[in-house]
């Protein structure tokens, strides 16, 4: 069975026995009081753990509020090491569920709609500096978060969240092309080849783009050689019309199974982040990923607490983040899912192999063409508005 697919089987099970506490079930609609802070806890010796063993994640001794015994975690599919739950449980007897979402949007608006009972989700950078704007956060309690020591200090200074008051970091990675190198010897290099395909290209007809407004909106202004964060019209005009022109040569909009459908050849390439591609490459062997070019964007996904916690899942939480925080854990979750650490000290014990692969951490001549998607405030809408049309174009 595939490791996705079984890990898919152990989250149903998980889920299925905590879904009436989890998104129907909990009443956690009022914004709880920020949990009071805990008697002083002893620094962990995170960095000296051996690689075998994680450190025990204990329970603060924090007067009144006693952790939940269950939490959900709100991620995107096949971002975690399945083997990291069952640590979790067994080291401090808290249930842990998932849910996933697609897209920073489709987040957004679950959260938006008022969707109770998740006690960690994954938003990245941008969408970050929006919930925090709205409100939708919950400060987070260093004291209860000790393996922050652990993090890369470049992580610790990041625009959307400085000093991480409310959220941190978990993985980070970029956004470029994957394709099946059996089936197809010279990919594009540009991403001319993808947004103006030629129906004689091998690839017209069998490639997906994501189904993420930013992300697209994104690769077509780079392309055109415009800021990806642009709020002038008419580039985003342009960039619009590209992409309906280049509809004819899509075969979809995927942020799922892109890289399954590229591995089984039933398309040739795809618009998609890295570490999906290389873990895609280790079943079906027959995959590379790249950066076109002209460039890519790069994101750093985080762990944050939605602000309708109470205060029981905001400890229970906080442990859940200081677990991910230790050294072996961060590597687990590094290396099982091909992402970039920001933990220094997972990146001492890491494998070389996976430290030193350009494809998870790309080398300067690469990152001097990577940009980040910012937020935009209101002017948010009229991307949504302009992929409305995009979306809907025959
Ligand atoms: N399978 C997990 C993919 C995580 C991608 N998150 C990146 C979002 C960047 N906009």
């Amino acid at each position: 069975m595939q490791r996705k697919h079984l890990f898919a089987l152990i989250a149903i099970l998980l889920i299925a026995t905590m879904a009436l506490a989890a998104c129907g079930g909990a009443k956690a609609t009022e914004a709880p009081k920020p949990a009071e802070k805990p008697a002083a806890t002893e620094a962990p010796q995170a960095t000296e753990a051996p690689k075998e063993e994680a450190k025990p994640t204990e329970a603060p001794k924090e007067e009144g509020v006693k952790p939940a015994d269950e939490i959900v975690v709100y991620n995107w599919s096949d971002y975690v090491d399945p083997e990291m739950y069952g640590m979790f449980t067994e080291q401090t007897g808290i249930k842990i569920g998932e849910d996933n979402f697609s897209s920073n949007e489709d987040l957004l608006a679950k959260l938006q709609g008022g969707a109770t009972g998740y006690s960690v989700i994954v938003p990245s950078d941008y969408t970050v500096a929006i919930m925090i704007e709205e409100g939708m956060l919950a400060e987070l309690d260093h004291d209860n978060i000790p393996n922050l020591k652990n993090l890369d200090p470049e992580f610790t200074k990041l625009y959307y969240d400085p000093g991480n008051k409310y959220c941190v970091p978990y993985l980070w990675g970029t956004t470029g092309i994957g394709y099946n190198t059996e089936l197809l010897e010279n990919p594009p290099k540009s991403w001319k080849g993808i947004f103006e395909a030629k129906e004689d290209d091998p690839w017209f007809g069998r490639m997906t783009l994501l189904d993420d407004v930013r992300e697209v909106f994104s690769a077509a202004l780079i392309y055109l050689g415009y800021d990806n964060n642009t709020q002038d019209e008419a580039q985003l005009e342009e960039a619009k019309n590209l992409l309906i022109k280049a509809k004819k040569g899509v075969s979809g909009y995927d942020n799922d199974n892109y890289e399954d459908l590229v591995g089984s050849g039933e398309n040739l390439l795809a618009h998609g982040w890295n570490g999906d591609f290389l873990q895609a490459a280790d079943e079906y062997e027959n995959i590379d990923y790249y950066i076109p070019e002209e460039g890519g964007t790069i994101w750093i996904d985080n762990m944050c607490i939605p602000a309708n916690v109470t205060p029981e899942q905001k400890l229970a939480a906080e442990m859940y983040i200081n677990f991910v925080l230790d050294p072996k854990v961060g590597d687990m979750l590094g290396e099982y899912n091909y992402y970039a650490t920001p933990n220094k000290a997972s990146l001492e014990i890491a494998d070389p192999e996976y430290k030193d692969n350009p494809l998870v951490f790309p080398p300067p001549e690469i990152r001097a063409k990577l940009h980040f998607i910012k937020p935009l405030g209101e002017f948010e809408s009229v991307y949504q508005r302009l992929w409305d049309e995009v979306k809907s174009a025959q």
